[in-house]
């Protein structure tokens, strides 16, 4: 039997399992959401659906593929239902969701999703589309107006393929039906992500319509907002395992933590669910919350994934259990981000996240998180490293976790066993990282790319010394013995 709205009523007797209580037909569409990928629909989706359990129909959620078929073609034939599974050391719960009520491919029909967001019951329109669908220069944090996507939505802007193209259009629309705009919520882990999309959005809509882009910028609100939860990729045996637990098959059900946290800076042009209903946060201000998130989860995040993948490990708990990892990882929080935020509780936010990395239940696996470094180091650890230089403070972990992601661009780990290097500069990077044998000038190809690195790095000697010191031990001695060496200095 596959998970749907007839198979539900039977799934309800099920004690282990929570089902949507709520009469799905009666929910109109007030969200949209670009990017249904699995992070959305263990995070936002789930404090939606405890909104929309707690009694207020209006935000049934679009969900919107924004390139591949997949997600739609497991989701639309059971009617939008899936499992969210959260797992740990202790078990895990199921839980279906009911709150997606269509799900779109915009290739296939970019009017539908036009059409969708510019509804007059859509009062939201929220993204997680990676940093990549930003399509922007993650150093700079300006529209790249030469990215194919942008470059084809700006000739072509009622069939945009682009995130920003297709907002842009649809609140183009709106303003001429005499609508308000809605609200646009990015989810993604991007610094300042709400002031980062309306930059994005303002230059696109510039480009082709003065007007609009003023309209946007005195009606339109774009909510900064921080995000967590640890959501790895869904595996066959996930696939199977749910099956025995739902007593249905899901095509593609989401596996995550325990934990989950969303703060929400309340900056809205029309009604939003009560998200804080469910746990979320409403702030005047995000930014201390999301630098600390950025900075210590994503950061140690990827440091643990290149440095662990060129050791040789699989996934996030067995890298986290080598306590020479652990120890480098827990250091460079203490010592080296934590004096770069101003939030309060670190030494605890520290612990639990290495908590977290130890959930054995998880299986996350380094390769998932290390993709697409070139757009996420520059607000995972660079900046921190900026930061660091400026206040003339060691950096000397931050910059290892660096050379640990030039190492890892070589593609190959420690006993030589090659992996793809999934990245939209990769090529460009696995070209720098292997232009030389001599560590300073493999530093100076890499830094080379400005796109990550700007034109202050490059020109700081600190930096560069260090990163090839570094770069240049983990070649000699390995990844161990060069951490080691590190932390006995
Ligand atoms: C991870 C994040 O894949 C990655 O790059 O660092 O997806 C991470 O799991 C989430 O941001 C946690 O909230």
């Amino acid at each position: 039997m596959r998970l749907s709205n007839t198979a539900l009523a039977s799934m309800g007797a099920h004690q282990i399992v929570i089902v949507p209580k709520y009469d799905r037909y009666q929910l109109s569409p007030g969200i949209v959401h670009l990017g249904l990928g699995a992070f959305h629909r263990a995070h936002a989706a789930v404090y939606t659906d405890h909104a929309i359990a707690a009694g207020d129909q209006r935000w049934g959620i679009v969900g919107v593929s924004l390139r591949q078929a997949d997600t739609r073609d497991a989701l639309a034939p059971q009617d939008n239902l899936y499992t969210v599974v959260v797992r740990d050391g202790g078990g895990e719960r199921l839980h279906v969701i009911g709150a997606l009520i269509a799900s779109l491919l915009a290739p296939e029909n970019p009017h539908a999703v036009l059409a969708a967001m510019a509804d007059p019951r859509c009062h939201v329109v929220s993204l997680t589309v990676t940093e990549k669908g930003y399509c922007h220069d993650p150093a700079t944090r300006a529209l790249r107006l030469n990215h194919p996507d942008i470059a084809h939505d700006l000739t072509h802007p009622d069939v945009p393929r682009s995130a920003i193209g297709f907002i842009v259009r649809a609140l183009a629309l709106r303003q001429k039906a005499g609508l308000p705009p809605f609200t646009v919520l990015s989810c993604d882990n991007l610094p300042s992500n709400g002031l980062t999309t309306r930059g994005l959005v303002l230059a696109f809509a510039a480009a082709i319509d003065p007007g609009l882009a003023h309209w946007i910028a005195e009606h339109g609100a774009f909510p900064n907002a921080m995000v967590d939860r640890i959501v790895p990729k869904t595996t066959e045996d996930d696939r199977a395992s749910v099956a025995i637990r739902l007593g249905a098959d899901d095509a593609w059900p989401v596996m995550t933590e325990p934990f989950s946290q969303w703060v929400i800076e309340n900056r809205f042009v029309g009604p939003r669910p009560r998200w804080e209903d469910a746990g979320a946060t409403i702030v005047a201000e995000v930014e201390p919350y999301e630098n600390a998130k950025l900075r210590m989860l994503n950061g140690t995040h990827s440091s643990l994934a290149y440095l662990g993948s060129v050791i040789g490990y699989v996934t996030v708990d067995e890298a986290i259990a080598d306590t020479r990892l652990a120890n480098f990882i827990a250091a460079m929080m203490g010592d080296e981000i934590e004096p770069t935020l101003s939030r309060p509780g670190l030494a605890v936010y520290r612990a639990q996240l290495l908590a977290r990395y130890r959930n054995p239940a998880l299986k996350h696996k380094l390769q998932q998180i290390a993709m697409d470094g070139s757009q996420k180091l520059p607000q995972r650890l660079l900046g921190t490293i900026r930061d660091r230089l400026l206040a003339g403070a060691s950096c000397d972990r931050l910059c290892f976790a660096v050379a640990g992601w030039f190492r890892y661009l070589v593609g190959k780990d420690e006993s030589g066993l090659a992996y793809p290097i999934s990245d939209p500069l990769a090529e460009t990077l696995h070209a720098a990282a292997t232009s030389s044998l001599n560590a300073a000038e493999q530093v100076v190809a890499l830094l080379a790319v400005r796109e990550v690195f700007g034109d202050d790095l490059p020109r700081n000697q600190q930096f560069v010394f260090t990163l090839t010191q570094h770069l240049e031990n983990i070649g000699k001695y390995g990844v161990v013995e060069a951490m080691s060496a590190l932390e006995s200095k």
